[in-house]
């Protein structure tokens, strides 16, 4: 922050989720004021932002919450009147793919029409901010291309990935058709401690961690052989932050460029809690064992398989470093062992 301007205002959509808790820690320390939008619902589940919104120096000065579900425009649009952000980032919606094959009609509400819903209060707006949409590597679902980048078709093979499909889209088309300030970060999956516990490395991490601890018999899982290009949350949100930082509104593709089986990354986050796993059999009979002790520590569950799984989902990140001078450095085995340890240290609390 520059000499007496007024602090740069952010709204975040999705301020008690895993990214949007990392950007509300970054704009914080920037002198930033934040605003986020939380759903209002019986129980509060703020604690990814508990540290900030406890501390009476930042909470009410610098970090505001507003409730709001994303179906309610007037709501939303009265928010964003008031607030008058500089920037907005759009990340709030049901998250889990797997779970958008039993609920695709909240998925898409929640995705494709809430982001219509903000795009068309941000038009209307006597001065729109610049606005960062949370695309995602499922728009590619099924895709021609490997790795894939800006240019890959769409070929999304979920109820989810046609949600973002549509949000992506439609996101430039405002940015052609109106001349918005849109970007989308199609990102590729992005974990860290603070990730949702029933996304696999989450599960995976909490599992190794307790059986280290002597406390839980073991885990379930689907699909071992899955492979997925798996980055560190905080670095995706330095990506999502330059993306609005440009003279040009842009897509781009942040992730890794490197694929990892789910079996790889869970013998890493064992393997950081003392625990050296192997794997014998094969499809739904396939085990994950203590090399030492013999003892079983995941089994297959088909419940958690997919009706359809995307293939190869891998990214080329070339634009992101070349525009935005932006480059992952945590390997997918390195965050495995990031979550497995906090895990760890959270269980010895
Ligand atoms: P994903 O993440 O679907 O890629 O979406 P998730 O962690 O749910 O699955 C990753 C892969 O692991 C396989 N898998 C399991 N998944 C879950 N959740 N639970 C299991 O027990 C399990 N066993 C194996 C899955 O089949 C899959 O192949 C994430 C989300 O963050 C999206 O919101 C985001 O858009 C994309 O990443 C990019």
């Amino acid at each position: 922050m520059q000499g007496n301007e007024p602090p740069k205002k952010v709204l975040i959509t999705g301020i008690t989720g895993q990214m949007g808790s990392y950007l509300a820690d970054l704009f914080i320390s920037e002198g930033c004021e934040v605003h986020g939008i939380v759903r209002r619902a019986s129980s509060f589940n703020r604690s990814r932002i508990e540290h900030l919104r406890s501390n009476p120096d930042i909470y009410g000065r610098q970090l505001f919450l507003h409730y709001s579900d994303l179906d309610d425009s007037t709501t939303i649009r009265r928010i964003l009147n008031r607030v008058e952000p500089n920037e907005i980032y759009h990340l709030a919606g049901q998250s889990h793919v797997g779970l958008s094959f039993e609920i695709p009609e909240s998925t898409c509400q929640e995705i494709a029409s809430a982001t219509l819903s903000i795009l068309e209060i941000c038009r209307d707006l006597k001065k729109p901010p610049r606005i960062y949409h949370a695309s995602s590597s499922e728009v590619f679902g099924s895709p021609a291309d490997f790795p894939q980048n800006e240019t890959t078709a769409f070929r999304p093979a979920t109820p989810y990935g046609c949600a973002k499909a549509f949000a992506t889209n439609l996101a430039s088309v405002y940015r052609q058709a109106h001349g918005l300030f849109i970007c989308n970060g199609i990102s590729y999956n992005h974990e860290s401690p603070r990730r949702g516990e029933n996304f696999v490395t989450s599960k995976i991490a909490t599992a190794a961690a307790a059986h280290a601890r002597g406390c839980r018999k073991y885990l379930e899982l689907g699909n071992l052989n899955s492979r997925r290009d798996w980055g560190y949350a905080p670095e995706y949100a330095r990506a999502m932050i330059l993306m609005l930082q440009q003279d040009v509104p842009d897509d781009y593709v942040i992730a890794t460029g490197l694929l990892t089986t789910v079996r790889d990354f869970a013998m890493a986050a064992y393997r950081e809690v003392g625990v050296d796993l192997a794997f014998e059999g094969a499809g739904l009979s396939e085990v994950g064992f203590e090399k030492d002790s013999g003892k079983v520590l995941i089994r297959v569950n088909p419940h958690f398989y997919r009706p359809i799984e995307p293939e190869c989902l891998v990214g080329n990140n070339c634009k992101a470093e070349e525009v935005l001078g932006w480059k992952p450095s945590t390997t997918a085995k390195e965050v495995a062992a990031i979550m497995a340890r906090a895990a760890y240290n959270f269980l010895d609390r």
